[in-house]
C-alpha cells in the first residue's frame, strides 16, 4: 500500500436523547475522523472515540487530534510504511493515546480491505453475517421513565437490555424494570462508580432483580473488589475500564476478576489487539463481546465488522443508528433486524458510504496531512 494522505475531522452530531450515566451527560457527541488516502486514490475511514471531555477515560478529540498530529505523522513521514502492520508499528512506541491509534488503525484496515475488494469483517475472519445486538440504556429522571424506555426498546426488538446505574440509582431502577418485564435478559454498567465497599450491596440488588452481568461497577484499578464480587456470584463481573492492553487482562484473569470482557477497539488501541484480548479472555474461561461509545455510521460499521468474528459471543453494544441519532452520516443507516440483529455489510471494506451532505454538516473542522510527495 502506498498512503499518499491522511485526513483528520471533528464532528458534532446532536444526540436523539442525552445519554446520562454514572461520570456525566452526553447531549451532543463530539468525536473524530480520520481517513487514510492511498495513491491509486481509495479511502479508508476510521472513527476516534474520544469524548470532548476525558470523562470515560483520560483521552480527548483535543488531546487525539494533537497526538495524531504531533506525533504520528512526522513519524509515518519519517518512516512511511507500507502495510496495515507498518502503521501499528509506527505508533507502538507510543504510549497511551489508544482511541486515537484505533482510528487510525481502523482507517488503515478499511483502506487495505477495499483495495483488496474484501469486506473487513471477513479480513478481520468475521464469519457471521448478522450480529446480534443489546441496547444500553442511560440513567433516566425516574424508575417509572426508565421502565417505559425499555419498554419501548424491547417493542423494537432489542433483546438483551443493559442500563446504566450509580449509587442512589440501582435497587429501584431495577424493580421498577423486573416488575413490568419478570424474563428480560438484564445487564447494568456502573462505569466505575461505586466504592469497592459496595461488593455486598450490588451483590444484594442484583441477585435479587436477576441481573445476568454486573460491568465495571468499581475504579479501575480495583481488580481484588471486583474479584470479591464474582466469586459465587449468580451473575459475570464483565470489565470495561479496567482492561486497556495484555498486562491489564492478564492480572485480572489471574485474580479472577473478569468473567466478561466488553472489547472496545478504541480502548484498547485498536480492532486487532481487541481480537487479541477477547482470545485471551476466552481461553481463559470467560466471554467476550462488542461494547460501544456512541459511535457514528463509520465507528458503528468497525464495530460490526469486529462483531462479525466468532470469538465473540453476547450481544454487542450496537444498537441501530436510530437509537442514537435523527441524521446519520451514512447514506445506509444500520437498521435493526426483527430478529434483534444487525446486517453485516458486505460491500468493500467497511461496507458504507458517508452521506455527503449530511457528513459536511457535521463536520467542524477539517485538516489533510501529505503522507508522500
Ligand atoms: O461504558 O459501555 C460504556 C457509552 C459511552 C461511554 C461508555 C459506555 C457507553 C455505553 C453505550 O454503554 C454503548 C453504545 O454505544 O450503545
Ligand atoms: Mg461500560
Amino acid at each position: 500500500m502506498r498512503y499518499r494522505s491522511l485526513c483528520v475531522e471533528q464532528l458534532e452530531l446532536p444526540l436523539v436523547e442525552p445519554f446520562e450515566t454514572s461520570f456525566g451527560v452526553e447531549l451532543r457527541r463530539q468525536f473524530l475522523l480520520v481517513s487514510v488516502a492511498s495513491s491509486e486514490g481509495l479511502v479508508g475511514w476510521g472513527e476516534c472515540v474520544a469524548t470532548r471531555d476525558p470523562l470515560y477515560n483520560e483521552e480527548s478529540t483535543a488531546s487525539a487530534w494533537a497526538f495524531v498530529q504531533e506525533n504520528v505523522v512526522p513519524r509515518w513521514r519519517r518512516h512511511p510504511p507500507m502495510s496495515v502492520d507498518g502503521v501499528r508499528r509506527l505508533m507502538q512506541p507510543f504510549r497511551g493515546n489508544r482511541m486515537a491509534k484505533s482510528a487510525i488503525e481502523q482507517a488503515a484496515l478499511d483502506l487495505e480491505a477495499r483495495a483488496s475488494r474484501r469486506s473487513l469483517a471477513s479480513w478481520l475472519g468475521g464469519r457471521r453475517r448478522r450480529i446480534e445486538v443489546g441496547v444500553s440504556v442511560g440513567i433516566q429522571s425516574t424508575p417509572t421513565a426508565l421502565a417505559r424506555r425499555v419498554g419501548a426498546y424491547l417493542e423494537e426488538g432489542y433483546h438483551r437490555i443493559k442500563v446504566k446505574v450509580m449509587p442512589g440509582w440501582d435497587a429501584r431502577p431495577l424493580a421498577a424494570i423486573r416488575r413490568a418485564y419478570p424474563a428480560i435478559e438484564l445487564w447494568v454498567d456502573a462505569n466505575q462508580g461505586y466504592p469497592a465497599t459496595a461488593v455486598t450491596s450490588i451483590r444484594a440488588w442484583a441477585e435479587r432483580y436477576e441481573v445476568r452481568q454486573v460491568e465495571q461497577p468499581f475504579p479501575e484499578r480495583a481488580l481484588a473488589a471486583h474479584a470479591a464480587l464474582a466469586r459465587n456470584a449468580s451473575f459475570r463481573v464483565c470489565l470495561d475500564e479496567s482492561v486497556v492492553d495484555a498486562d491489564s487482562l492478564e492480572e485480572a484473569i489471574r485474580l479472577r476478576a473478569v468473567q466478561s470482557l466488553n472489547v472496545k477497539a478504541g480502548r484498547v488501541g485498536g480492532p486487532l489487539e481487541g481480537i487479541a484480548l477477547a482470545r485471551r479472555a476466552t481461553r481463559s474461561g470467560a466471554v467476550a463481546w462488542v461494547g460501544g461509545m456512541l459511535e457514528s455510521g463509520i465507528g458503528r460499521a468497525h464495530s460490526v465488522a469486529l462483531a462479525s468474528h466468532p470469538v465473540f459471543s453476547l450481544p454487542g453494544d450496537i444498537s441501530a443508528s436510530r437509537r442514537y441519532y435523527r441524521e446519520e452520516i451514512l447514506e445506509r443507516p444500520f437498521v435493526l433486524n426483527a430478529d434483534g440483529t444487525l446486517d453485516v455489510p458486505t460491500g468493500a471494506g467497511i461496507g458504507v458510504e458517508l452521506d455527503r451532505r449530511a457528513h459536511r454538516r457535521a463536520v467542524r473542522r477539517r485538516r489533510t496531512y501529505a503522507l508522500a510527495p
